[in-house]
């Protein structure tokens, strides 16, 4: 485009006479969590969406557009998860969102970008239930329903535990869907459980839950719990002199258990997910590499999730023809997508479609096998 006429469409957006999608530009929304308790995750899942934005810009873009985010801060709340939403999809128009963070603000945020026909792609979400919110709602993350009997069965098989304590929030999307399904796995593998102990977001003193706990002496504690209490349920639970294997789900897959649950207190805590930082395939040491540079500090699962993902979506949008009618191009996105695989730091990936409450085909979930790990001394080990 001569600068003339560029200079002309810019004034056009500016004064709001052009949607912004005819602009070269593709504006894709990123709506994470990157202040309060869920920053844990979220900040790693927006370095991620970056290091793979810059990566695919700096190689010609998409058809020579550039992608660009807008990035908002939706803090892990979901009235925030929905005032987010609403601004990238309706004031910023961009394409599609990525986020939220967690399932408890993709469940009341999702059904916004379902309604206006805008993807909604989660790299974190795992709870139930998620992508039946209709066909607008992808993910890359790999459900509880997925990794959790997986892991239960590894503990099981590696350590020869008979029965377990389980220990789970009650008041988050995300960490009840991880009881459900922890419950059906002990269930379907036949594993008694000892004692079900709950908390509530923000509890910051787990001792009476544990101390009933180490009472029943279980083999090991199933923990369907965030960061935010995770870590301090660790903490505890070792001052108590609970040594006994933790099982995790999504919630304490993550390398700041090491800072958040010091001096050996995070040891022998189990979980599952498609990424290891260990796996040395060389699209995952591409990935580990190009994010220590950019970052100076190790990737998470959180990053490769977010990384992969933006990959996925500018597969889909090669294959996809933008118009700058922006309810065109949002459909002709959602269409792409379904189709693309893709190989990335997380391994081989394609979607899943998911079924809505009646049945129907809905959303697209991961279509990803986890790979079960221990945490010794600071690091994950397979
Ligand atoms: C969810 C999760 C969290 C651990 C996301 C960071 O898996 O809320 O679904």
């Amino acid at each position: 485009m001569q600068s003339k006429t560029k200079k002309l469409l810019a004034a056009l957006i500016a004064a709001g006479f052009v949607p912004a999608a005819y602009a070269a530009d593709i504006k894709l929304g990123v709506a994470e969590a990157l202040s309060g308790g869920a920053a844990q995750y979220g900040v790693s899942i927006r370095n991620g969406f970056q290091l793979a934005a810059d990566e695919i810009n700096a190689a010609g873009g998409i058809n020579g557009n550039k992608l660009v985010l807008v990035v908002e801060d939706e803090q892990g709340k979901k009235e925030e998860a929905i005032n987010v939403f609403k601004k990238l999809i309706f004031k910023d128009n961009v394409l599609m969102v990525f986020g939220p963070t967690l399932s408890n603000s993709a469940q009341a945020a999702d059904p916004i970008a379902q309604a206006a026909k805008t993807v909604a792609f989660g790299t974190s979400n795992t709870a139930d239930g998620i992508t039946s919110i209709g066909n607008y709602v992808f993910r890359n993350s790999v459900t509880e329903a997925d990794v959790l009997p997986a892991t239960i069965a590894t503990v099981k098989a590696k350590t020869g535990l008979k029965n377990v304590a389980v220990l789970y929030g009650n008041d988050d999307v995300f960490t009840k869907s991880g009881y459900d399904n922890f419950k059906k796995a002990l269930e379907d593998q036949k594993i008694p459980v000892t004692t079900t102990e709950t908390f509530a977001k923000g509890d910051v003193d787990f001792k009476a839950q544990l101390t009933k706990i180490k009472g029943t002496n279980p083999d090991a504690i199933v923990l369907s719990a965030l960061l935010a209490e995770g870590a301090p349920i660790m903490v505890q639970a070792r001052q108590l002199g609970l040594n006994v294997p933790v099982i995790g789900g999504n919630g304490m897959n993550s390398v700041k258990i090491f800072d958040l649950a010091p001096g050996g207190a995070s040891n022998n805590l189990w979980i599952g997910s498609p990424w290891s930082i260990e796996n040395k395939a060389p699209e995952n040491i591409k990935f580990i590499d190009a994010y220590k540079a950019k970052f100076n500090g190790s990737p998470d699962q959180f990053a490769a999730q977010s990384y992969d993902a933006m990959y996925i979506v500018a597969q889909a949008l090669k294959n996809t023809k933008i118009t700058g009618e922006l309810p065109k191009d949002r459909a002709a996105l959602r269409d792409a997508l379904p189709s693309v695989t893709w190989t990335g730091a997380t391994g081989p990936f394609k979607f899943r479609q998911a079924n809505d409450r009646a049945g129907k085909p809905a959303g697209y979930d991961a279509d990803q096998a986890p790979i079960v790990s221990v945490t010794k001394d600071g690091k994950y080990v397979i």
